[in-house]
């Protein structure tokens, strides 16, 4: 009998043992809640911008649907995750398919971004000129949880404003109205088919696909598209060559002309197009990214011939805006789950948000995430602005400057604030099923997508010369009118000055630009679109903690931002010559040691 107490005596210890040990091991969650409601920045943001009325309509919607990312979408978006889309070539009985296989859950977030209005809200205009800043808010929320979907929706918006460019032909009134349906049954998802087996970025040397008149004046296309993302589009845009008599088509970009077509039939039949095999991406893998060949798909030419790349540039610069949301919605995503994750993680005796370094840490990537979120509502603000037809011409030019800017920055700000924030969580930051290695492999991307890094310094380039100067003379009258509005409030006249600092120095370069070379300016345009992204940044900054509704928050994060991240590029270029002669020795630097 004692020896069968003893005995239990033992288990219960080793039970409560072995309990100890386990519960030593966990870790506590972090919960994030509504994405609206902590977002002080994005609420007082919207306090500052919008009429009275408009505000109290916005930010109810904006928590109403806050808490649908909360409590459906985020979970749809981690379903889409774990079941990627599969390619389906052939049924049973060996019969071409070309299925691309998606899961519920993609199919109902398709539904939700038609019920939430996420691409027709823009269209609507219900809120006059403040309508794309309710979109680009709501997408802001939506992006980073969506599972992907925020890919197609960019495609879908910038199909829609190229048709809306064009004044909505009536060939394309049913496509237009088909992607900006609030009805789920309705709605379309577009391709952005430009990539071929050529490369993505000199498009104009790239494209072989051809298209041949029919002789109703409808194309047949024939060619090969090697990248085409969310290729479960139910329409798609491209770029095709126009075969003269004798078969050949016009080289270069003028030989591009735009096309539509639908990619399947009112049966489901796809449009002459083979799919070839799924693309196998290091992210966005809840998405289906396809190698398309087209065996003489059907398709409309809606622009004028030859003017294919100017066409679809509209397109571009709204699918590179949604690179910007997604860029910032991922590094405000991360930061939220730090930020609560410090909260209730101990270590060395204290929580994390106790221990001076890590909040550090922590603050820096804060306010990189603040500087981002201004550029991107700063650029929703404007082309707002031009879509109610009440923009200036400065703030035209503006707008055109600032979209390469800010992508070209926030593309690389994001993985860097992403990666940095996965270490926050220690090991934990690196296990799969955190989700943090996906917003990881996701947000890689975006330095890549919709135009590289260097290829957007050259479009930044392009832009200034195209414009004369124009498109920098606004940018610095509209920096220096903000930092004046702030030139009052004593907490921020070290940002201000700092900030006058960096744009003198840009200043300098800039006047010397004309007597540079253009391989000079090549050389520099990297650098060049860097500062451009700071100093306006600092100044939106500045801006919103000068305002009336500015928390401390506000006004540390415009210090630091001046303190830290303004200058250094700014500097080097007023002092940095560009030489050609320099830039062999890159060549030198780089294949030393490297066979011929
Ligand atoms: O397709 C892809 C995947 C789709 C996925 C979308 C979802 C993304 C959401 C992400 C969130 C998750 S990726 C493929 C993307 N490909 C690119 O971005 C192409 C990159 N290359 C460029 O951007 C190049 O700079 C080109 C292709 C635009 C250069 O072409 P050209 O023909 O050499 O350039 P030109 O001759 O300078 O430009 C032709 C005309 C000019 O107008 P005109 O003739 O009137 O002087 C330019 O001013 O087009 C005008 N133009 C523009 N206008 C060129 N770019 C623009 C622009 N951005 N805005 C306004």
């Amino acid at each position: 009998q004692v020896a069968v107490q003893e005995r239990q005596v033992l288990d219960d210890m080793e039970m409560l043992h072995t309990r100890t040990d386990m519960e030593t091991l966990l870790q506590e969650q972090p919960e994030t809640g509504n994405p609206y409601l902590e977002d002080t920045l994005l609420q007082s943001y919207l306090k500052t911008h919008l009429p009275p009325q408009v505000l109290e309509e916005v930010s109810r919607d904006l928590e109403r649907f806050g808490n649908r990312v909360l409590t459906q979408i985020a979970a749809l978006g981690w379903d889409c995750e774990l079941n990627p889309p599969k390619f389906q070539p052939y049924n049973a009985w060996g019969w071409r398919m070309d299925h691309i296989v998606t899961c519920s859950a993609w199919r109902r977030i398709k539904e939700i971004v038609a019920e939430e209005g996420l691409v027709a809200e823009a269209y609507e205009r219900r809120y006059s000129n403040w309508s794309r800043l309710h979109q680009v808010a709501k997408i802001y929320l939506f992006a980073s949880s969506s599972g992907g979907f925020s890919c197609p929706l960019a495609m879908t918006d910038g199909a829609a404003k190229v048709i809306e460019s064009l004044g909505i032909p009536a060939s394309l009134r049913n496509a237009f109205e088909h992607l900006t349906s609030r009805d789920p049954k309705k709605i379309w998802t577009s391709g952005q088919w430009m990539t071929e087996r050529r490369g993505g970025s000199d498009v104009a040397n790239g494209t072989e696909t051809v298209a041949r008149k029919q002789p109703d004046g409808s194309y047949r296309l024939y060619g090969f598209k090697w990248f085409t993302s969310a290729a479960d589009s139910d329409m798609t845009l491209t770029l095709a060559r126009v075969e003269d008599a004798e078969g050949q088509g016009k080289r270069g970009s003028s030989g591009l002309s735009l096309f539509f077509l639908k990619t399947r039939d009112e049966k489901g039949k796809l449009n002459n197009i083979q799919v070839q095999r799924l693309k196998d991406k290091l992210g966005t893998r809840q998405m289906a990214t396809a190698e398309l060949r087209l065996n003489g798909a059907e398709a409309e030419m809606i622009s004028t011939e030859g003017r294919g790349v100017a066409t679809i540039s509209s397109m571009l610069n709204i699918t590179r805006i949604h690179n910007i949301i997604n860029a910032v919605s991922a590094m405000r995503r991360v930061i939220s789950l730090s930020r609560e994750y410090a909260r209730r993680r101990v270590a060395f005796g204290k929580f994390l948000k106790d221990h001076p370094l890590h909040m550090q840490t922590i603050a820096r990537l804060e306010v990189q995430t603040r500087g981002a979120f201004l550029l991107i509502m700063e650029i929703a603000r404007l082309l707002g602005l031009t879509e109610a037809n009440m923009a200036s011409e400065q703030e035209e030019l503006l707008l055109r400057l600032l979209i390469p800017v800010t992508k070209l920055y926030t593309g690389k700000q994001a993985s860097a604030v992403v990666i940095e924030a996965m270490e926050s969580f220690g090991g934990q930051g690196y296990m799969e099923d955190t989700g943090l290695p996906v917003l990881v492999r996701d947000t890689l991307v975006l330095s890549i997508w919709e135009g590289t890094t260097n290829i957007l310094s050259l479009d930044v380039l392009r832009t200034i010369t195209k414009s004369q100067g124009q498109a920098l003379a606004a940018f610095f009258s509209t920096v220096q009118n903000k930092l004046g509005l702030a030139s009052k409030t004593t907490k921020l006249e070290g940002a201000v000055k700092q900030t006058q600092e960096a744009v003198s120095s840009l200043q300098q370069f800039v006047q010397a630009g004309g007597s540079r070379r253009a391989a000079t300016m090549e050389l520099a345009a990297r650098d060049l679109s860097y500062t451009l992204a700071r100093i306006y940044a600092g100044a939106l900054l500045i801006e919103h903690a000068a305002g009336p509704d500015a928390s401390p928050a506000d006004i540390a994060a415009a210090r630091r931002w001046c303190s830290q991240d303004l200058c250094p590029v700014a500097v080097g270029l007023a002092s940095g010559s560009y030489k050609t002669e320099e830039a062999l020795l890159d060549s030198t630097l780089v294949y030393e040691g490297s066979p011929a």
